[in-house]
């Protein structure tokens, strides 16, 4: 009833159509590579052996969607909720195709270990932080115990989580009403989450006010060939499970991907106060440049999306823009393939970027085993009037943090854990990723962010981003969905 309302109003032209986008549910800002028209998609995929009928439609698309909600529950009558999903819920299921054709509404559907347990699914997918849940995780991602944890991701009693897509929270509230009413008493809510990309020109930035989803890894068998110049490039299997590249796996798992869901609360005032309060001192600019010049080191790119190796002292716009361009380098000279590692006049090795993907700090060709598909949204309201006046966060807003892979251990993990924590990390003394980098809340050393003086260290007692905890999924197949997981 509801899809016909919504083809019906979708067929009188009531919902805006993006050209040359996909579905209109999508953002599609110039700074991030185009998604594949569904045709170059098929090709694609039928040359890699892959069924984009088969994957869920949030995988593959990265950092797109216009408004999209998270909708954590339990299953309370695994019996029914099974004989529901597979009748009245599957049909629903969004898929890769159909999210490249023209869709009003996405809805996916993914799945905690517990989850699986409930509906009596107990195969090992090989992967034990999947396994273990993400609380079993806290410690490792770095996060200063649970305190600061949503109140409901500490435990282990969240099965599944919907994600619904559309351009208007109307929509994802009606079709959110349906689903709820199909599956009845077989779950209860647990929690949820709205997520909406910014308004106006802030459409695909970030809260601290940063282009986001610029560099997502082209996975063969989906994205255009040849990729952007700079983009990583994957095999499926390293985002899909039972893909080229991936180990074994029970037959029905292959096509899902691990999803790992994060809260990450932003200290928007407060970040930048500290920018205010810090700029560089570079002959030439003024104390708002240097502030800006300090923000843009930070992150390895500027709020335009232009990268700071490519553009060193101030923001270039039309380099932030062009796609073909703003993800073309290395950190190495042309023609080297391993990085300067004393020099970081253009970069520091401590940016967000830099720490997340080293690109040639660890020699090229560049290692294709730590890579995420990243998938998020921001969440909350903008900044308010107060809130900029008093330099302090009042009213809650962030990042609802994303990552698919195949391995949560050599994704998601490994870069929180691995890299972005670790004060050595790409070598000795580069200090934590000043963005995401976490000491479980003690204070956290950064060094490299003065173009000027490398040696100078700078101490930050804030931590800008914050662990509002999580969850662990898998994001199943839709033909696991119909057969495994509903029978
Ligand atoms: Fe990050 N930010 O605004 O500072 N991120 N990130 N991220 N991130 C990226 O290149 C941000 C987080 C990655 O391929 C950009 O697309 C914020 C986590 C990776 O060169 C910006 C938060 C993890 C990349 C931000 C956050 C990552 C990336 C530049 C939390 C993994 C691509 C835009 C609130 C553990 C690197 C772009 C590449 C880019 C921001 C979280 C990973 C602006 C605010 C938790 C792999």
């Amino acid at each position: 009833m509801k899809l016909t309302i919504l083809s019906t109003l979708t067929s009188l032209g009531l919902f805006t159509r993006l050209a040359g986008a996909a579905s209109p549910i999508l953002i599609n800002p110039s700074a991030q590579p185009q998604l594949p028209s569904l045709k170059a998609a098929k090709a694609a995929a039928s040359a890699a052996g892959l069924d984009l009928d088969n994957v869920q439609a949030d995988i593959l698309i990265g950092m797109r969607k216009n408004k999209e909600l998270f909708f954590f529950f339990e299953i309370a009558n695994a019996k029914d909720f099974k004989a529901k999903l597979g009748s009245d819920i599957l049909p629903l299921v969004t898929s890769t195709t159909q999210i490249l054709g023209n869709v009003t509404v996405a809805l996916n559907i993914a799945f905690s270990h517990t989850g699986l347990l409930a509906l009596n699914v107990s195969d090992t997918l090989g992967d034990p932080d999947f396994s273990a849940g993400q609380l079993a995780n806290a410690a490792t991602l770095g996060d200063p115990g649970t305190t600061n944890w949503v109140p409901q991701f500490v435990g282990t009693n969240i099965h599944g989580l919907m994600l619904i897509a559309s351009d208007t929270v109307d929509i994802i509230n009606s079709t959110l009403v349906n689903v709820t009413s199909i599956l009845g008493d077989s779950i209860t809510e647990v929690y949820s989450l709205q997520g909406a990309a910014r308004p106006g020109p802030e459409q695909g930035h970030e809260h601290f006010g940063f282009q986001d989803g610029i560099s997502n890894p082209a996975v063969v068998g989906f994205n255009a060939v040849p990729p952007k110049p700079g983009q990583a490039v994957v095999p499926p299997g390293q985002i899909l499970l039972g893909e080229d590249s991936d180990i074994a796996r029970p037959a029905w798992a292959k096509d899902g991907s691990f999803l790992a869901f994060r809260q990450l609360k932003q200290l928007v005032p407060e970040f930048n106060k500290f920018l205010t309060d810090n700029p560089i001192n570079e002959p030439g600019l003024t104390p708002q440049q240097g502030s800006d010049l300090l923000g843009a080191r930070m992150i390895g790119r500027w709020k335009s999306g232009a990268p700071v190796f490519l553009a060193p002292t101030v923001d270039n716009p039309e380099l932030g823009a062009n796609a073909t361009l703003n993800n073309d380098f290395t950190f190495a000279e042309p023609g080297q393939t391993k990085s300067n590692l004393t020099d970081q006049t253009k970069c520091p090795f401590s940016a967000h970027i830099r720490k997340v993907r080293p690109r040639a700090d660890l020699g090229l060709p560049e290692n294709t085993t730590h890579h995420i598909v990243r998938g998020g949204i921001p969440y909350g309201p903008e900044v308010t009037a107060d809130e900029a006046a008093s330099n302090t966060t009042e009213i809650e807003r962030g990042l609802a943090f994303v990552a698919y892979q195949s391995n949560l251990a050599n994704g998601f993990q490994f870069m929180q854990h691995l890299w972005a924590n670790n004060f050595n990390f790409s070598h000795a003394a580069v200090g934590f990723d000043p963005i995401i980098g976490a000491n479980m809340g003690a204070q956290r050393i950064v060094n490299g962010l003065d173009p000027t003086n490398s040696s100078r260290s700078t101490t930050l007692v804030t931590d800008f981003v914050q662990s509002r905890g999580g969850e662990y999924f898998f994001s199943p197949s839709i033909s696991a969905i119909a057969t495994m997981l509903s029978v």
